[in-house]
């Protein structure tokens, strides 16, 4: 009789986490290479992914990393082929690469619409079926897709990201119904508000220290009062990854600390003196967004 715990292992596995030189994807690898998976990572700035490369082996992580932009078909393909190589079959694919673009609608142009959609849409449709050919030959895989509050919830200034991320959500179930007959299981993660380089805008204080309206607004719309944080989200990550999971397909675990069970309360009755800095990595030179 085995561990229940040996359920949880990656040994033996090939896992591809997209877009992570930083953020959620950062703390998804760690998790996965810790469970045991060879692990391997894209982002779309060669700088960046040597940067994380030599961070990942500073942490005592062996995890391969090349540059690869997922709205590119041929650098998928490329990079795909190149990992087989060295290491085997991918059997489990983590579309967490995204990018936000905080516009109100009608000041959206359709070059940045476009470029939110390629990138949090249609990369995981391109990366996705790069893999699920080797998975089906290896008898089975998991995808987990990058999903949000945005799967679910509309907000202002953020038209092309939910989007994405609601038809992320139907890709998810989608996959599932079409590839769960060759014990392929894809899942997503819907992340509440976490505390990475993409939300780091919003919780940027005033020259004059004083907390931003939207940090004070998230935390009254969380149970938990705060932000939640990249490591949170391993256990979840390597649950989705894990023989554990092969009875759940077509499901969005959402990982919100309770925001999409909660009305929220009047940011006016909260104790700012509590809130904790939150720690990101803040040293990321990132594109505006
Ligand atoms: P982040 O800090 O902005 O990191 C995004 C990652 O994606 C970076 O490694 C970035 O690297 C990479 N990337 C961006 N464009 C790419 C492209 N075209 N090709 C390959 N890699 C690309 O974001 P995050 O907060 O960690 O979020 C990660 C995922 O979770 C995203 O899909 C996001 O929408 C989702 N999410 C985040 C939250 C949150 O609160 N943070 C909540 C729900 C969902 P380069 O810049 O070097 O390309
Ligand atoms: C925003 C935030 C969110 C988070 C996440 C919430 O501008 O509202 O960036 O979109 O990134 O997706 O789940």
């Amino acid at each position: 009789m085995g561990n229940i715990l040996d359920s949880f292992r990656l040994d033996g596995k090939v896992a591809w986490v997209t877009g992570a030189s930083y953020g959620l994807g950062k703390a998804y690898a760690e998790a996965l290479a810790e469970a045991g998976a060879k692990v391997v990572f894209n982002s779309s700035d060669s700088d960046r992914v040597k940067k994380a490369i030599n961070e990942y082996k500073e942490a005592g992580y062996d995890i391969y990393g090349a540059v690869c932009d997922v709205t590119s078909e041929e650098q998928v393909n490329s990079f795909v082929k190149d990992v087989e190589n060295r290491f085997g079959p991918i059997t489990i694919l983590i579309n967490n690469a995204g990018i936000i673009k905080r516009i109100p609608m009608t000041e959206m142009s359709l070059e940045q619409w476009n470029q939110v959609i390629n990138v949090d849409l249609t990369g995981p449709f391109i990366c996705s079926k790069a893999v699920i050919p080797s998975m089906i030959s290896k008898g089975g895989g998991k995808i987990i897709n990058a999903c949000s509050m945005m799967s679910e919830f509309g907000r202002e200034t953020v038209s092309a990201y939910a989007a994405a991320k609601g038809g992320l959500k139907m890709l998810t179930k989608n996959i599932c119904s079409e590839y769960g007959q060759y014990n392929i299981q894809c899942n997503g993660i819907g992340p509440g508000y976490i505390a990475t380089p993409q939300t780091a805008p919003l919780r940027e204080k005033g020259t004059d220290g004083s907390i931003n309206p939207f940090d004070r607004f998230i935390r009254s719309k969380t149970p938990a009062q705060r932000w939640g944080h990249t490591e949170e989200l391993k256990g979840l990550a390597v649950f989705l990854s894990s023989p554990a999971s092969d009875f759940i397909n077509g499901q969005i675990i959402y990982i919100d600390g309770g925001i999409s069970a909660y009305i929220g309360q009047d940011p006016s009755n909260l104790d700012s003196s509590k809130f904790d800095s939150e720690k990101e990595d803040t040293n990321i030179n990132v594109n505006d967004q």
